[in-house]
C-alpha cells in the first residue's frame, strides 16, 4: 500500500474541517502538507475565504505555492481581541508521537517552537497523523527535540543528561555542521527511555537556561485525526 495514503487521508479530512472566514494555524511536515494543498484547492475552486499563520519557512512556501493566503501574528489584533476569543480558529499540525491522552512529541521537522506558539493561540488544535505515530507511552520511538542557543549547547546537553536523556546535537545531512532552525538556533534531540509524566518533563526541560522550546505538547491537542492506509480516518477527540 502507498505509505503516503494514510497521511493524505488525514490531510484531506483536516481540510474538510476548514470553514469560510477561519483564521488558521498552518503546521509543518509531510502530513500537514496534504491539508495545505487541499485547502489551496478549496480556495481556488470554492473561493474559500481563509488565511493562515505558517509555522515555518517550509509551511509558508507551501502555502504560497498552493494559493493559501498568509497571516502574521501582527494581523490577529491580539491586543484588542476579547480575552475569551482565540486568536486563531483552527490549527492543523502533525506529530512524531501521540499518546493515549493525546500528549505529543513534535519537532522532527525542527519547527516545534513556532508550532507551539501557533497551537497555543488556536481555539481548536487538530493533530494529523498516520497510525505509526500512535504510541502507548511518549519516548517509545521518537526523541524530544529541544531548540537551544548555540552558546549554551554544552550546558543544555549536561542538563538533559541530568534529566535522564541521551541527548545528541542534530547535525545536517546536506549541510556540514549542526542543523540551523528558522530562528538561527540549534536542535538537540533528547532520547528518553519512556516518558511517564510528559508535563513534568516538559516543565523541567523548558526551565533549562538556553532552551528556547521543546517538542512535548501536553494538554494542547483538541482532536487527533488518524489517517488509514485504506483512505479512511479515525477521529480521536
Ligand atoms: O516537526 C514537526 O513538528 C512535524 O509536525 C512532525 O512532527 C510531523 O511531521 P510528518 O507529518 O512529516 O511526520
Amino acid at each position: 500500500p502507498d505509505p503516503a495514503a494514510a497521511k493524505r487521508a488525514a490531510g484531506l479530512a483536516a481540510a474538510a474541517l476548514v470553514e469560510d472566514g477561519m483564521r488558521l494555524g498552518l503546521g509543518t511536515g509531510s502530513t500537514t502538507a496534504f491539508a495545505i494543498e487541499a485547502i489551496g484547492r478549496r480556495v481556488r475552486d470554492e473561493g474559500l475565504d481563509v488565511a493562515g499563520v505558517p509555522t515555518s519557512y517550509d509551511a509558508e512556501r507551501l502555502a504560497r505555492a498552493h494559493g493559501v493566503p498568509l497571516l502574521a501574528l501582527a494581523d490577529l489584533d491580539l491586543d484588542t481581541l476579547p480575552t475569551a476569543q482565540a486568536g486563531l480558529d483552527l490549527a492543523l499540525d502533525g506529530a512524531d508521537e501521540v499518546s493515549p491522552a493525546a500528549a505529543l512529541i513534535k519537532g522532527r521537522g525542527g519547527a516545534h517552537v513556532r508550532e507551539k506558539v501557533v497551537a497555543a493561540l488556536a481555539a481548536r488544535f487538530v493533530v494529523l497523523v498516520d497510525p505509526s505515530k500512535e504510541v502507548e507511552r511518549l519516548g517509545t520511538t521518537a526523541p524530544v527535540p529541544v531548540e537551544v542557543l548555540p552558546f549554551a549547547e554544552p550546558a543544555v546537553l549536561r542538563a538533559l543528561r541530568g534529566l535522564g536523556a541521551e541527548p545528541a546535537l542534530r547535525m545536517g545531512e546536506r549541510k556540514d555542521g549542526p542543523v540551523v532552525t528558522d530562528q538561527g538556533l540549534w536542535i538537540v534531540d533528547a532520547r528518553f527511555p519512556g516518558i511517564d509524566d510528559p508535563a513534568a518533563l516538559g516543565a523541567a526541560i523548558g526551565s533549562v537556561p538556553g532552551v528556547l522550546g521543546h517538542g512535548l505538547f501536553v494538554g494542547m491537542a483538541t482532536d487527533v485525526l488518524v489517517g488509514e492506509a485504506e483512505g479512511g480516518v479515525r477521529h480521536r477527540v
